[in-house]
């Protein structure tokens, strides 16, 4: 039973020495030490022997189970450390990696525009008015005195969803309800900007939809000369502070009397260049005084009071600003293209 001892102490010893990691370790503990292990076997076969050898044996197995016990111990901590060392070599994190970006977005060449445009109205004065874009026949061409045989109601030029519904063709049906939803005769300083939609082609000049600013001013007293300083002092500060206009007779249905308003060029100054084909002029803007027709449609009273109104595209204002030669750049969401305006 000695011998037998001996040789379980030598083989667990071994066998702890071998092995490679805690799960093995664990294995032969219970092996050795266990409920069904070897040792407990020699303690139960102790009933076998002399009664005067009892003693020594148990105090040599308890020796044994001691000395193994101590070693798993040993064992378990040098594996615990090995496995901490192996994580942190293989685990650790290198600080000096590049960082993960987090791309931040930026706004719409249109829209940086748009909100230049908003900024310089809003600092003379002017409150935003927004409104549907789906519009009735009534704000969109009626109260605005655009005839029945006016050719922007044909089919054929705007988008209808039904004889009395369509696409808004110019943001003006919103300073229509402005004026409508206002005491009558009272002043009236807004911008109305927005998207609106005629039916065209789409190709470097044209697009079916389009975003305009128009604005409307209306007070006793409005005159002609109102509406060019306006205009002067809205352009000079959206391009240049030398920047000259020129005021061309034209006509629209609600102003009168109505002008093409040029803007000196924002390339050469007015020497003559590819952009304004030699003239020295870009047209930028329409323009006129409210026409009375207009004023009485909306209930105010042209007698009492008078207005001017203008209409300006800002793709169009866009393009000269950054030197964009495409319409179609601004609506085909190309980033090769709108990264440029980070
Ligand atoms: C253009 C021309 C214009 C207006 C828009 C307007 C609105 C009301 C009354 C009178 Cl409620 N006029 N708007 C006036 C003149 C020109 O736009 O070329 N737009 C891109």
């Amino acid at each position: 039973m000695e011998q037998e001892l001996i040789q379980i102490k030598e083989k667990a010893l071994a066998a702890i020495k071998a092995a490679d990691d805690l799960t093995v370790l664990n294995e032969q503990r219970v092996r050795y030490l266990g409920k069904k292990g070897s040792l407990t076997a020699i303690l139960r076969g102790m009933g076998k022997l002399a009664p005067e050898e009892r003693p020594r044996i148990g105090q040599l197995v308890n020796k044994v189970r001691a000395d193994i016990e101590s070693l798993i111990e040993e064992k378990q901590t040098a594996l615990k450390a090995r496995e901490l060392s192996d994580r942190l070599a293989t685990e650790k994190i290198d600080v000096t990696l590049p960082g993960r970006k987090r791309e931040l977005g930026h706004f719409h060449p249109l829209t940086l525009t748009l909100n230049k445009l908003k900024d310089i109205f809003r600092s003379m004065g002017y409150s935003i008015a927004e409104g549907p874009q789906i519009e009735t026949d009534y704000f969109n061409f009626e109260a605005l005195n655009l005839p029945k045989d006016h050719p922007a109601r044909d089919m054929q030029d705007s988008f209808y969803i039904t004889d009395e519904i369509l696409m808004r063709t110019q943001t003006s049906p919103v300073q229509a309800r402005t004026m409508q939803s206002h005491e009558p005769n009272s002043p009236i300083k807004i911008i109305a900007p927005g998207r609106v939609y005629r039916r065209d082609d789409y190709d470097a000049t044209h697009s079916p939809m389009f975003t305009q600013v128009e604005g409307l001013c209306i007070d006793e007293n409005i005159k002609f000369s109102d509406l060019k300083g306006t205009l002067t002092m809205a352009m000079q500060q959206l391009f240049n502070d030398d920047l000259k206009l020129r005021f061309r007779p034209s006509f629209f249905p609600f102003t009168e009397p109505s002008a093409e308003v040029d803007i000196s060029c924002v390339m050469c100054h007015g020497k003559g260049c590819r952009v304004c084909k030699g003239t020295g002029w870009l047209e930028i803007l329409g323009a006129g005084m409210v026409h009375p027709r207009v004023l009485e449609m909306s209930g105010y009273d042209p007698q009492k009071v008078s207005g001017f109104a203008f209409g300006l595209g800002v793709e169009r204002v866009a393009m000269l600003a950054y030197g964009i030669e495409d319409l179609r750049l601004f609506f085909d969401n190309d980033l090769r293209f709108l990264k440029q305006f980070c």
